[in-house]
C-alpha cells in the first residue's frame, strides 16, 4: 500500500510561544537566545519579523543586533517550549500511535490507509486552537517529499505534493532542499556543475555511486522523490525514573525531600517532552544495608506536572515513617502512563 506521511513542523518556535504569551511582542521582531544581545551566545531562533533583518538561527547575538538593534531579546525558557512540545505531541497521539518525533516541534506521522490530506489539516487546526501557534504541514508519500512540502510555505504553511509528475516538480528546486545536502556536499555538487534537482536527475547512477558512494545511491533516488525510510515510532516507555545514591548515608528528611522536589522536576519535564502523564508513583528508598523498599501509590488522574509529582511522592515518604534512619539511596519513578487526549481505559497497561 501506498504510505501516507505527514510533517509537522511549527513556525518560529520559541520566538511564536513568545509572541503569543506576551501580546506586546506580537507583530514585532523577537530573538530568542539570550537577554543581552552583546553577550557571547548565539540566536536559537528568530520571530519572522526578525527574520526579515536577516537574523537567522546560529548566528551570534552581537551579530544579530547589528542587523536589528530594536530587536526584544529574550532569554531561552526551554522548560516552558517543553511543556508546549509535549502539547503538541499528545494531539498527535490522537490521530495516530506511528509518529517520530525530530525534535521539540517537529515530527513525521505515518498515517497511511486514511485520509492523510484532511488529517493533516485538522491537525494543524487542533493546534491553532489549542495550543494557540501556528505549524507548517507537509503531506506526502514519503518522508522526504512530506518534510520538503512542510517548507515550502512556511510559516502557517500547508502543503501536499502528490505522486504525479514527481520528477519534473523537483527538478527546478535546488539540490539542497533535498535532505541531508548540507553545505559542503552541495558547494560540491556546484562545482560539478550542478545546481538544481533537475540537473542532479541527469547524472548517471554509477557515476554517484563512484563519487559519493552509498550516499551516491542515496542521492540517484531522492532526486527522483525516491525515498523507503520507515517513520520510526519513539519506544513507549513502560516506567520513568530518577534515583540518587548520596555520596554518604542520608538521615536527614528535608534532604530527602530535596530530592524528590529535583526529581519531580525532571519527571515532569521527561513526561512532558513524550507528551506522557502517569497515574503510578513509586518511591524506592535502599538503606545503608542494601535492604530496598518500595511503597507505590495509583492515583485516579494522571499526572505530569513537576509539583503533583513532588505533592504524591511525599504522601508517599510518609507513609515510609523513616524517622531519621539512615538512607543509601532514594528513586522516584513515575508508571502506568496514558496519552493525555485519548480516554483512559484505552490506554492503561
Ligand atoms: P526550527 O524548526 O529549525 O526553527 P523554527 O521553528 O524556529 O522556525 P521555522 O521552522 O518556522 O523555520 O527549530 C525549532 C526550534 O529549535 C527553534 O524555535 C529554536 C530551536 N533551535 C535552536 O535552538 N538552534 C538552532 O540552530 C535551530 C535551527 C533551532
Ligand atoms: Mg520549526
Amino acid at each position: 500500500m501506498e504510505r501516507s506521511i505527514i510533517h509537522v513542523d511549527m513556525d518560529a518556535f520559541y520566538a511564536a510561544i513568545e509572541q503569543r504569551d506576551n501580546p506586546q511582542l506580537r507583530g514585532k521582531p523577537v530573538v530568542v537566545g539570550g537577554s543581552n544581545p552583546h553577550s557571547r551566545g548565539v540566536v536559537s531562533t528568530a520571530s519572522y519579523e526578525a527574520r526579515a533583518y536577516g537574523i537567522r538561527s546560529a548566528m551570534p547575538l552581537k551579530q544579530a543586533y547589528l542587523r536589528c538593534p530594536q530587536a526584544v531579546f529574550l532569554p531561552v525558557n526551554m522548560a516552558k517550549y517543553k511543556e508546549v512540545s509535549g502539547q503538541i505531541h499528545r494531539i498527535f497521539r490522537r490521530y495516530t500511535s506511528l509518529i517520530e518525533p525530530v525534535s521539540l516541534d517537529e515530527a513525521f506521522l505515518d498515517v497511511t490507509g486514511a485520509d492523510a490530506v484532511s488529517l493533516g489539516r485538522e491537525i494543524k487546526e487542533q493546534i491553532k486552537k489549542e495550543v494557540g501557534l501556528t505549524a507548517s504541514v507537509g503531506v506526502s508519500y514519503n518522508k522526504f517529499l512530506a518534510k520538503l512540502a512542510s517548507d515550502m510555505e512556511k510559516p502557517d504553511g500547508f502543503t501536499v505534493i502528490p505522486r504525479e509528475n514527481i520528477e519534473a516538480f523537483l527538478a527546478p528546486l535546488p539540490v539542497n532542499r533535498i535532505w541531508g545536502v548540507g553545505p559542503r556536499t552541495q558547494e560540491y555538487l556546484n562545482d560539478l556543475g550542478i545546481f538544481t534537482i533537475g540537473d542532479l536527475q541527469r547524472l548517471d547512477r554509477n557515476f554517484l555511486a563512484k563519487t559519493f558512494g552509498k550516499w551516491g545511491e542515496e542521492l540517484y533516488l531522492l532526486a527522483r522523490g525516491i525515498d523507503d525510510r520507515p517513520v520510526k515510532a519513539s519506544r513507549k516507555p513502560k516506567s520513568l525514573g530518577e534515583e540518587l545514591t548520596f555520596p554518604r548515608d542520608e538521615d536527614d528528611p528535608e534532604k530527602l525531600k530535596a530530592c524528590l522536589a529535583e526529581f519531580s522536576q525532571a519527571l515532569g519535564q521527561r513526561l512532558q517532552k513524550r507528551g506522557l502523564a502517569g497515574h503510578t508513583v513509586t518511591l524506592k528508598i535502599r538503606f545503608p544495608d542494601f535492604v530496598t523498599i518500595t511503597r507505590s501509590h495509583t492515583f485516579p488522574n494522571p499526572t505530569d506536572k513537576p509539583e503533583e509529582l513532588y505533592r504524591r511522592s511525599l504522601l508517599l515518604l510518609k507513609k515510609l515513617k523513616l524517622n531519621r534512619r539512615k538512607v543509601r539511596l532514594i528513586g522516584l519513578t513515575v508508571s502506568n502512563f496514558i496519552y493525555p487526549g485519548e480516554p483512559y481505559q484505552l490506554t492503561l497497561w
